[in-house]
């Protein structure tokens, strides 16, 4: 699979909708680029276009990209995807399959929505021609008009409706960008496209006009020299001419050429939705992020700075990933060897700076503090609430490797939102940053191992929450689990002591396990997840429509296998559920191994859709017992196979 393991990382623990914990990126289970965001209603829309992976070179300049969806957050947190409102297949006017659906915009009037999206017309007429759709709300469904809007052609349309009700419609890729009044209707163009005047010289693309306190904002991705920036002008009018003002964001320099955004203001706050490639490192499969903009009082845009904080609310009391700074400098953010994928800021000194803004106290009254780090030389880790010192962690030498979690209690309480600043002291050559997170007296952090791979299947096994806070009673309600058809064979330290009794956590205690010897099992024959395998080479893990996750990004060779199933009879036959948009390949259950005996087998066929379900039956050709394992290869050519949710013997 070349799908890298920061993407999967990210993939795992989404469930379909809702992607917790959202920062930058924030939707990570598909590419997404080109976001405009919206408010409608008091909800925050973002309508981006999709980048995907396409087997031979499709679409143009490298982009594959067949359709559009539609995300929402009411949080800034949780966002919801609710799936796709308009492809190349279902606009009349677009050629079939050309994976040209660049750049779109959604806007409101007189309670309709009106998509605006480029494409590669039938005709053949010209590059790209931009057509609407319409919907009676956001997210659908979208009825396109049967032809392109007429007297314009072009990428990147923006519709902008002034306080007088005249609508505008900007659009453009290269040294010119043009604007266009539409008439009432939205669908046709009421005067001649003329170029946007008072623009500085070079490739432009991607226009966004807000208007704020009387003054309207042109913005545009521009590439003076390198890849885009984005940029901004101001005017008196929304046809302008403007005055260019610099740049607002900075352009990237790891070989995304593109970036294209927009702005908006939110429960009173303003923020800058824009695209990167960093989850993915491929400038084709972008994902979109955003950030908070301050103006000045004069109502400038000082310059943005892109985080991996990102907009999305973090609290005190859940575990705050170092890596998800919002100002970081004279430090690495490194990827673990570990199997499961985890970030951490690495190559510290004295001189670093560190700090994550607005985390939510809440009125919590956290007593403690724990930090989940590395260090192989004795350092101190000072911890700034604002600027005033809550906490230092004394580090003590750990072994090359060797993660631990360090508690302290904190100098003084605090609620709210704060920023958290870090100051490294002491010898802080090998010193590692993984998470922070703040605690009361009554509650029980279920930290990490000091090898996070074994942490990692403990809890995915135990189903204890990694980072989890949880009170001394919970803790005791989820623990039963440790007994029954679980198996525990390995160490737990209980504030760093050795302890054989898990029984015996005390309120306030951090526990830490060290084995992996602890196994779920799953009943065979009550039907079990897909994704709950016990090992897997090439699939990862993806929201699934039908609840929790499916596995998918399945490619010839990947198989799963479970060696946690009891089956106390010997079964009849299997049923999977599945799903696949392509004919061909198989699924093969096999005994032991990947060329183990044939259990059963399963010919892929087209369901109509990556998360259209089908059920699949077949006759048990073998015998299987619990101490079996059981392997699912896939079978096929190039390009993804099929998807799997469950799987239930009988
Ligand atoms: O996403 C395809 C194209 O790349 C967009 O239309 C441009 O704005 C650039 O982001």
């Amino acid at each position: 699979m070349n799908i890298n393991l920061r993407k999967l990382t990210l993939l795992i623990g989404l469930c379909w909708g809702a992607l917790a914990q959202a920062q930058n990126p924030f939707i990570t289970h598909r590419f997404s680029a080109d976001p405009t965001a919206r408010v409608i209603n008091d909800t925050l829309f973002v309508f981006p276009s999709s980048d995907t992976t396409c087997s031979q070179i499709k679409g143009n300049n490298g982009f594959c990209m067949p359709d559009y969806h539609v995300y929402s957050t009411v949080d800034l947190t949780n966002w919801t995807d609710h799936g796709e409102i308009l492809s190349h297949n279902t606009v009349p006017w677009v050629e079939e399959d050309s994976y040209g659906m660049w750049a779109p915009d959604c806007i409101e009037k007189d309670g309709k929505y009106y998509f605006y999206f480029p494409a590669m017309p039938k005709d053949k007429s010209k590059f790209r021609r931009i057509g609407v759709a319409v919907a009676d709300t956001p997210t659908g469904p979208y009825t396109p008009e049967t032809h392109y809007i007429e007297g314009i052609e072009g990428i990147d349309p923006n519709a902008f409706i002034d306080d007088d009700g005249r609508i505008y419609l900007y659009y453009g890729g290269g040294e010119k960008l043009f604007w266009v009044e539409l008439n009432q209707d939205m669908k046709t163009i009421k005067t001649k496209p003329q170029v946007v005047q008072g623009l500085p010289p070079k490739y432009k693309e991607g226009p966004f006009m807000f208007k704020r306190k009387g003054k309207y904002y042109f913005t545009f991705p521009h590439a003076p020299g390198g890849s885009e920036e984005i940029a901004y002008a101001v005017g008196d009018s929304p046809k302008g001419p403007f005055t260019y003002k610099g740049k607002v964001l900075e352009r990237w320099k790891d070989g995304c050429w593109t970036n294209h955004h927009s702005f908006v203001e939110y429960k009173g706050e303003w923020f800058l939705f824009y695209h990167h490639m960093d989850l993915s490192g491929n400038k084709h499969r972008r994902s979109i992020c955003a950030d908070r903009v301050y103006f000045d009082e004069e109502g400038n845009i000082p310059e943005i700075k892109a985080t991996y904080r990102g907009i999305s609310k973090m609290f005190a009391k859940d575990a705050i990933q170092v890596d998800k700074y919002s100002v970081m400098e004279n430090a690495k953010v490194e990827k673990t060897g570990a199997e499961q994928p985890n970030w951490v800021v690495k190559r510290i000194s004295e001189h670093t700076k560190l700090a994550i803004k607005d985390i939510d106290f809440e009125k919590e009254k956290f007593t403690q503090v724990a930090l989940f780090a590395s260090a192989i030389n004795e350092a101190e880790v000072d911890l700034f609430v604002g600027n005033k010192k809550m906490a230092t962690f004394k580090l003590p030498k750990m072994k090359e490797g060797e993660w631990r979690l360090v508690k302290t209690d904190v100098l003084f309480k605090t609620k709210g939102m704060q920023d958290l600043n870090f100051i490294f002291r002491g010898n802080t050559e090998g010193l590692a940053l993984d998470w922070v997170q703040f605690m009361k007296k009554d509650e029980v952090l279920v930290g990490k191992t000091p090898d996070i791979k074994l942490f990692n299947e403990m809890h995915q096994r135990l189903n204890i929450e990694a980072y989890k806070l949880y009170t001394l009673k919970e803790f005791k309600a989820e623990t039963p689990q440790l007994s029954k058809h679980a198996l525990v064979k390995g160490k737990c330290y209980i504030n760093g002591e050795l302890s054989e009794d898990i029984t015996s956590v005390q309120e306030g205690d951090v526990i830490a396990f060290t084995s992996d010897k602890a196994k779920k099992m799953y009943n065979a024959f009550g039907g079990f997840k897909a994704s709950n395998f016990s090992d897997q080479e090439g699939v990862n893990l993806e929201p699934c429509r039908l609840g929790g996750q499916n596995i998918g990004y399945i490619e010839n060779g990947d198989y799963v296998m479970y060696n946690n199933l009891i089956f106390d009879r010997q079964p009849k036959q299997v049923t999977i559920n599945m799903a696949s948009v392509n004919d061909g390949g198989s699924i093969e259950l096999r005994k032991n191994s990947v060329n183990g005996e044939m259990l059963a087998r399963f010919d892929i066929k087209s369901t109509g859709g990556w998360q259209e379900w089908s059920s699949l039956t077949s006759e048990v050709a073998a015998s299987i017992n619990s101490t079996d394992k059981l392997f699912v290869v896939f079978k096929g050519t190039d390009g993804f196979l099929c998807n799997l949710a469950d799987i239930k013997f009988n």
